[in-house]
């Protein structure tokens, strides 16, 4: 029956405040994201897709594929050992949207269905990241200290944007799976700050929320988790011989506005980043960087794409 007030019934619809549209999800699944701030969903990305992934990535350890625009980063226990190379040192590789293999996870259009029941039609790929936890790290760079991701933002509003993260292989306690504060997104952005001496760059971390309840994301390869940019998660180390590999792009609606960062708790991982772009010769604002990594997967480019003066 549609939502509308009959001579003999009143039908009360539910409303969402956090989710766009019916188009991926039911009603009941859109109430638990409403909830918790993310939703699991099994087996949604085919295991022959993640093989071809996962043979990319390690062609780009192994310097097989030039890593053009791409960042990869090192295992930082690892590397102050000097002993890995390759895949048993690689901790991640980031902004692969102008990959021709990787971008087709952020255009998956299973993928991108989910995303726009959350965040509406309008679907730019904002960040992109393919994590590794290799063999044999310290627990401290091995571990995600707690974090929320829309410290790393500088658009809003949050609620336009989301995350997707799929296992590329089986996840659980032992390799370091995901785990979140369920609910924690209708809590506000807490500072940020390097939890430990020997943690990974940029690896920043809330400090407290220790007495918090939190729930593991067991997931099986293709299973894909959806969160929200201020749930509060992170993920626990790789305590076995093999490696734990993930992969992930954070969307946002093409109508996100960019705002101001400067005084912020935010500033702090802008300065950062701006001072590594910079030891690479590019001189550019934190907002720019976001506009210029970004890619539109669905509907219609918005304020977010437009380049120029207007950040
Ligand atoms: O894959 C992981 O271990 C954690 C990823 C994560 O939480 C993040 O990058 O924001």
């Amino acid at each position: 029956m549609p939502c509308s007030e009959t001579s003999l019934t009143i039908n009360i619809c539910p409303v969402f405040k956090y989710t766009a549209s019916n188009r991926a999800l039911t009603n009941e699944q859109r109430q638990f994201y409403e909830d918790n701030g993310f939703i699991i969903i099994r087996g949604l990305v085919s295991p022959a897709d993640l093989d071809r992934y996962q043979q990319r990535f390690i062609d780009f350890c192994d310097g097989k594929v030039d890593k053009g625009g791409m960042t990869v980063m090192k295992d930082l226990s690892l590397l102050k050992e000097g002993k890995a190379k390759g895949e048993y040192l690689v901790n991640k590789i980031q902004e692969f949207l102008y990959d021709d293999v990787l971008f087709d996870y952020a255009k998956d259009p299973k993928i991108v269905e989910v995303v726009a029941s959350i965040i509406g039609d309008n679907v730019t790929a904002v960040h992109s990241m393919l994590i590794n936890k290799p063999p044999d790290a310290h627990e401290a760079t091995s571990k995600h200290p707690l974090h929320q991701d829309l410290h790393y933002f500088p658009f809003r509003p949050a609620d336009k944007i989301c995350a997707s993260w799929t296992a590329m292989e089986r996840i659980d306690e032992k390799n370091g799976c995901l785990f979140a504060v369920p609910g924690s997104h209708k809590l506000e952005l807490y500072a940020h700050v390097y939890p430990d001496a020997l943690t990974n760059k940029a690896y920043h971390g809330v400090i407290g929320f220790d007495d918090k309840p939190k729930v593991m994301m067991i997931m099986e390869k293709g299973d894909t988790a959806f969160f929200h940019p201020i749930l509060l998660h992170g993920s626990g180390p790789n305590l076995t011989k093999g490696f734990r590999k993930a992969i992930s792009v954070h969307y946002a609606s093409s109508d996100c506005h960019f705002i101001d960062v400067k005084g912020t708790t935010q500033q702090n991982i802008a300065d950062e980043v701006e001072a590594i772009a910079k030891k690479r010769g590019i001189s550019v604002d934190y907002r720019v960087i976001w506009k210029m990594k970004s890619r539109l997967v669905a509907g219609q480019l918005g304020k977010f794409n437009e380049m120029g003066s207007k950040i």
